[in-house]
């Protein structure tokens, strides 16, 4: 564990921060692992600490093509909550929501975990009476969320437009109280100093390029540093989940598409609530440095390139400013996007594939983030009993054959 003084911080400056200890380390790649995890995004980084924390698999390798956490990790919006709608999915996300609540004191590393409410907006009765019936199942499945009214979203969300003049005038909305934010980067490198004190190789730069699959099993991968033996290989790549299960011989029920979102100039503290607003299509929340961070919805064609068309920018924009007026005068300052991967029934893949010892956590689309906790550390189990636990059991590639989707479309937020 490292704990650095105001001295050393002082120390460091003066030696212009080159001196700092690295997080992790950046060992040589080894020929052969147990366990070989594909994707240093949030996912993966959990799915190796989870391997080595709870299943003492140690001998493991994190395969990451570009850095870690420069995939969606760090691209998205980081709203966490666990207001789904199955029974599957809200005990999936809750327990999600759980481990984040101790994920800074368990790695150590302050992921800065703000939850200070998840506020779904209501625009008409249709709204209200659909999100009364969802309020109903999230109570069954033990979700605590309420129902409030316009006065109350008022109170909670300054300068949002309450009034009747609205082009969608607010009806109520629903609360998640313990919904919210966490820092996104702090969450990648955190398993990451986690996991690498337990053993484990981050290797980045490196890309598996194929896969070594004999009577089929995995045998290992291809990558752009040599071939790596495992008998064991996790998939967690996220908007490339196609790619990687095309290169092992499978096909997969995912599209992969771009979303996008963007920030304001940094602005005084406004409000600390996330707010969505399935009927305009936008959300927003604002950061610790004060900026407006906003999104809507996907970009609706396939492609793999990392930049979102204007058309839906524009989208965005002009809902945000239907909900708050008075940030039409605000300058915008950054524009990016991350290629997710949707499945038609908004719900994840975590499981085995038709390759033995191949296993994958996919098809989070726009919404996975919130998972990082409970996707690794349910992929793990999977990786080390070579079967899924009950709380991923429902999410495999099972459910294709025998159609028993979670059709969570309502609930993925933005919807996908
Ligand atoms: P990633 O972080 O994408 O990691 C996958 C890694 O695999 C990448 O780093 C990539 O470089 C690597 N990789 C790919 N191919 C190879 C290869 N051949 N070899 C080696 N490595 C490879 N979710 C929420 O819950 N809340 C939100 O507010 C939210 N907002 C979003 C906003 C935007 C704009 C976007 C794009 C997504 C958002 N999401 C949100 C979704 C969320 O970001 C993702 O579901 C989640 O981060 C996926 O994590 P991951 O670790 O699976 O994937
Ligand atoms: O899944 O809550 C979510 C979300 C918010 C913005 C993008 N995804």
């Amino acid at each position: 564990m490292q704990r650095y003084s105001v001295l050393s911080l002082a120390r460091n400056a003066i030696r212009h921060h080159e001196g700092w200890q690295q997080a992790w380390r950046s060992p040589d790649l080894k020929s052969e692992y147990d366990v070989v995890v594909i994707g240093g995004g949030g996912h993966g980084l959990a799915t190796a600490y989870y391997l080595a924390k709870e299943h003492g698999i140690t001998n493991v390798a994190v395969v990451e093509a570009g850095w870690i956490g420069g995939g969606n990790t760090g691209r998205n919006t980081t709203v966490i909550r666990s207001n789904y709608l199955f029974p599957q999915s809200a005990k999936f996300y809750d327990f999600s929501l759980n481990l984040f609540e101790d994920l800074s004191q368990e790695l150590n590393f302050n992921v800065m975990l703000r939850q200070a409410g998840m506020l779904t907006l209501l625009h008409s009765r249709h709204d209200v009476e659909v999100m009364r019936r969802n309020l109903n199942s999230m109570h069954m499945n033990g979700i605590e969320a309420d129902w409030i009214d316009t006065s109350e979203v008022s109170r909670l969300a300054p300068g949002l437009n309450c009034g009747a003049d609205a082009h969608y005038p607010i009806q109520g909305a629903i609360l998640q109280k313990r919904g919210g934010v966490a820092r996104h980067d702090g969450v990648a490198w955190g398993y990451a100093r986690a996991a690498d004190a337990l053993g484990v190789d981050i290797i980045q730069q490196c890309a598996v390029t194929g896969f070594d699959i004999k009577n089929g099993q995995v045998q290992g991968v291809q990558t752009t540093r040599g071939t790596i033996k495992a008998k064991k290989v996790a998939i967690a790549v996220a908007g490339h989940s196609s790619v990687l299960a095309d290169m092992a011989g499978f096909r997969l029920p995912v599209t992969s598409l771009a979303l996008q979102a963007c920030v304001s100039e940094p602005l005084k503290p406004v409000f600390d609530v996330t707010i969505m607003s399935p009927t305009t299509g936008v959300y927003i929340s604002q950061s610790d440095k004060g900026e407006m961070v906003m999104g809507g919805m996907l970009d609706m064609y396939p492609s793999y390139a990392q930049r979102g068309n204007i058309g839906t920018l524009e989208h965005i924009i002009a809902g945000i400013v239907e909900l708050f007026p008075n940030l039409s005068r605000v300058k915008l300052m950054r524009q990016w996007a991350g290629i997710v991967d949707i499945v038609h029934d908004s719900s994840p893949i975590i499981g085995h594939t038709p390759v033995e010892g191949l296993y994958i956590n996919c098809g989070f689309g726009t919404g996975g983030f919130k998972a990082t906790p409970a996707g690794g550390w349910t992929l793990a189990y999977t990786v080390a009993h070579d079967k899924p636990h009950k709380l991923n059991e429902a999410f495999t590639l099972k459910r294709f054959e025998t159609g028993e989707f979670i059709d969570e479309m309502g609930a993925a937020g933005i919807s996908h």
